[in-house]
């Protein structure tokens, strides 16, 4: 190590520790320049930075400038006196306002003043003429609660900014918790609900039927020939017919019907409150939907074509004598999708 960086090293270890009073701004008031600079020479020892104002109106706008770390103020000044100068910076303390600044009153008037004083929120009270040395060590007394003060202001806003961001951090969890729950119950296909959730759906769904005796229709669907479609055009393609046809079943249905893709080709529907006559209608609706769909396949050379399919569909209905529970419900709409197969497809049957 060098000479030089040695020595330097040295002094920091010898350097009394920084004192934290130092640098603060002090703000003396005082009508009388006399006063000011008395005042100013009893402090010059620990190296506060002074401010002057020689009345109540210049000590607010200073107080705005300089945000002093204590006030040193005259009582009786012209127009503005310091107990009225003191009430309007205790009243405009706080959040957004001058925070706490301790205000050191003077007066030559006798004790009857200090109790007034110290009532409007003055932290001290000093009778002219005072003794330096006690003034100084008031001043030491009031920057060190200021000091502690400042400290833990700044400890308070690092703990807002840290709720702040915890708020925002639980926030995005609870949307990622919510995304994740979705992705348990969609089938990523088609968007629909996937086989479990319906199954869940299906139990709430047959319980409220069954305790209030309300109707509920069940539907399965089965695209007609699906194999041939893939074998014929590809399997992508099969995909792509799986989502048309699921947009066109969901478009048909209402808002509170229940429908998902139960397996490769095949999509199942729960239609609360529905009776036989209106589940046939909604069936009609669905599997002209789904004839209706036209898709467009591009073949690797040669024209475009245009394919369609069709889907047998078989529905069941509660209330029923026979169907006492949900996997009845179901197997019954599944006997009625097979019908539906064996009457030539493109068909519902009930
Ligand atoms: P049917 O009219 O009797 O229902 O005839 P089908 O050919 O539709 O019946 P089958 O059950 O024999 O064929 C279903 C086909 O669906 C077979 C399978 O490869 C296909 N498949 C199942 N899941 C998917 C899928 O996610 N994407 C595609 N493209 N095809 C699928
Ligand atoms: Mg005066
Ligand atoms: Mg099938
Ligand atoms: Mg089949
Ligand atoms: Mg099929």
């Amino acid at each position: 190590m060098a000479d030089s960086a040695k020595k330097t090293a040295e002094a920091a270890r010898r350097a009394p520790p920084p004192n934290p009073l130092a640098d603060r701004t002090i703000l003396i008031v005082d009508d009388d320049p006399a006063n000011i600079q008395h005042v100013r020479e009893g402090l010059a020892g620990p190296g506060y930075r002074f401010r002057e104002a020689h009345d109540g109106t210049e000590a607010l706008r200073s107080l705005r400038e300089a945000r002093p770390d204590l006030i040193i103020m005259d009582v009786e000044m012209p127009r503005l006196g310091g107990v009225e100068v003191c009430r309007i910076i205790k009243a405009n303390g706080g959040e957004g306002g001058f925070g706490f600044i301790p205000v050191i009153l003077v007066t030559a008037r006798q004790a009857a003043g200090k109790v007034e004083g110290l009532e409007l929120g003055a932290d001290d009270y000093l009778v002219k003429p005072f003794d330096m040395l006690e003034l100084s060590a008031r001043v030491k007394s009031m920057l060190r609660l200021k000091v502690l003060q400042d400290a833990l202001v700044e400890k308070n806003r690092e703990l807002d900014s840290k709720n702040q961001a915890l708020d925002r951090a639980n926030k995005e969890l609870d949307q990622k918790r919510e995304e994740l729950l979705r992705l348990t119950r969609v089938d990523g296909l088609t968007g629909l609900y996937n086989r479990r959730y319906f199954e869940e759906r299906l139990s709430e769904e047959f319980a409220r039927s069954a305790r209030y005796r309300s109707p509920l229709s069940l539907v399965m669907m089965d695209i007609d020939h699906f194999k041939r479609l893939n074998d014929t055009y590809g399997h992508p393609f099969g995909d792509q017919v799986l989502r048309a046809v699921a947009q066109a079943v969901r478009g048909r249905l209402r808002e509170v019907d229940f429908v998902a893709r139960y397996g490769g080709e095949e999509f199942i529907a729960l239609l609360p409150e529905t009776g036989p006559k209106e589940a046939l209608g909604a069936c009609e609706r669905i599997r002209e939907a789904v004839a209706s769909v036209r898709l467009e396949y591009r073949p690797p050379s040669g024209d475009a074509l245009e394919v369609r399919c069709t889907a047998s569909l078989g529905v069941a209905s509660v209330p029923s004598p026979t169907l006492l529970g949900a996997e009845d419900l179901k197997k019954q709409a599944d006997t009625c999708l097979y019908a539906a197969k064996a009457g030539g497809r493109n068909c519902v049957r009930q």
